[in-house]
């Protein structure tokens, strides 16, 4: 069958989230920085979003000069707070593993994902789930994304880039040579300033020219691996697989509640099937847990989260059930809001073989 893969990315992240955080900001320049120190504006711009983007401010520009860009456009300047950051990209990429086939990470912000299988290989099954991966982005966490699905990796990174901000671009196999042939070359992943000057040396500015380029030509000019990848890239024959980040220390499930509530009868009943379905994960995978964490996200987005350790691993059903339960009774008292989101985390994973089970271990000895 025909791969189906996809490219999530999301839009100006690091400012977003800032966004998010902070309404009032909407509508405002934002640019997040990296402050070294040494001067009150010594440092580089992280990101900034588009209104501040507009003013010519980018990744990388030096403070002063991006405050410079923004002088009387009223521009908010905000210090990078990576570890918020990396929580929120951690709890959307385990959303998204649970939505595709396969999940490859490959940055804070951005993931390949393979949906050959759950989309049988038809282009108009893999929007639809584009669509809910974006929509799902938007309800857990308010944060947009541009996604792009095509049949290798090269051309579903191209697809993102083109859809950003807030975007899909669906390119089905058949029209993705058309889809190529019209892009500058500079556009293809791993193409830097010094490919494209060489490139053009050769008379070729387009994915199409490149595509057209004789093998040894450019296996000439590049060498065999790169110049091999050069002419498979604006093809989009590049095969490169989409592999699974590293293996779960953790198996999570977080819903959205169907009304914000304060009462945890409520919010463990609708998180029962959550928790039937980390049992299963467990079952499948042979694992036993350590520890359960409820997580209760308010309905002011911030997260907050109760954990218990058990001295054996354990893997029963009613165990999760019934720890969950008493999780949220003490996360309800100290909460201090109602629960927006909630969900069931299982870590400190072990493999089941040589483990008892926790109704075999409290079994009375006779
Ligand atoms: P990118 O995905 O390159 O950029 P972005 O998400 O800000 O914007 P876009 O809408 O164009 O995707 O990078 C992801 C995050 O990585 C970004 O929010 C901040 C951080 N970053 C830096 O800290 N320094 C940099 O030079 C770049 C490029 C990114
Ligand atoms: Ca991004």
């Amino acid at each position: 069958m025909p791969r189906i893969i996809g490219h999530i990315d999301l839009d100006y992240f690091y400012a977003q989230v800032e966004e998010v955080r902070n309404p009032s900001l909407k509508g405002r320049p934002v640019m997040v920085c990296v402050f070294s120190g040494r001067t009150e504006d010594s440092g580089v711009v992280s990101t900034a979003n588009y209104e501040a983007r507009e003013f010519g401010v980018h990744s990388g520009m030096p403070i002063a000069q991006a405050k410079k860009r923004l002088e009387g456009h009223d521009p908010e300047v905000i210090r990078m707070d990576h570890e918020k950051y990396e929580v929120i990209s951690n709890r959307i990429m385990e959303e998204l593993g649970q939505m595709v086939d396969i999940l490859e990470p490959t940055g804070i912000d951005e993931a390949f994902f393979d949906v050959t299988n759950s989309t049988g290989g038809d282009y108009g099954r893999a929007r639809k789930l584009a669509e809910s991966i974006k929509s799902a982005v938007v309800r857990s966490e308010n944060l947009t994304c541009s996604i792009g699905i095509g049949r290798s990796k090269v051309v579903a990174k191209l697809g993102s880039d083109m859809a950003k901000p807030g975007g899909l671009t669906v390119i089905p196999s058949e029209t993705t040579e058309a889809f190529l042939a019209p892009l500058d070359a500079s556009r293809l992943y791993g193409v830097g300033p010094k490919t494209t000057s060489a490139l053009e040396e050769m008379g070729i500015r387009t994915v199409g020219e490149l595509a057209k380029t004789s093998p040894s030509d450019l296996e000439r000019r590049f060498g065999m691996k790169f110049g091999g990848y050069l002419l498979a890239a604006a093809t989009g024959t590049d095969t490169d697989s989409v592999v699974a980040g590293l293996e779960p220390a953790q198996f999570s499930r977080i819903v959205t509640l169907k009304r914000d509530t304060g009462d945890p009868k409520e919010v463990t009943e609708q998180l029962s099937e959550g928790v039937q379905s980390i049992h299963g994960k467990l079952t499948s995978s042979g694992k036993s847990f350590k520890t359960v964490t409820a997580i209760g996200i308010l309905t002011d987005l911030t997260t907050k989260t109760k954990s218990k350790t058990f001295e054996t691993a354990v893997s029963d059903l009613t165990v999760i059930g019934d720890t969950v339960s008493a999780l949220f009774d003490e996360l309800s008292r100290t909460a201090g809001k109602e629960f927006r989101r909630a969900g069931v985390r299982v870590s400190g994973l072990e493999d089941v073989e040589d483990q008892t089970s926790l109704s075999e271990f409290l079994r009375p000895v006779r």
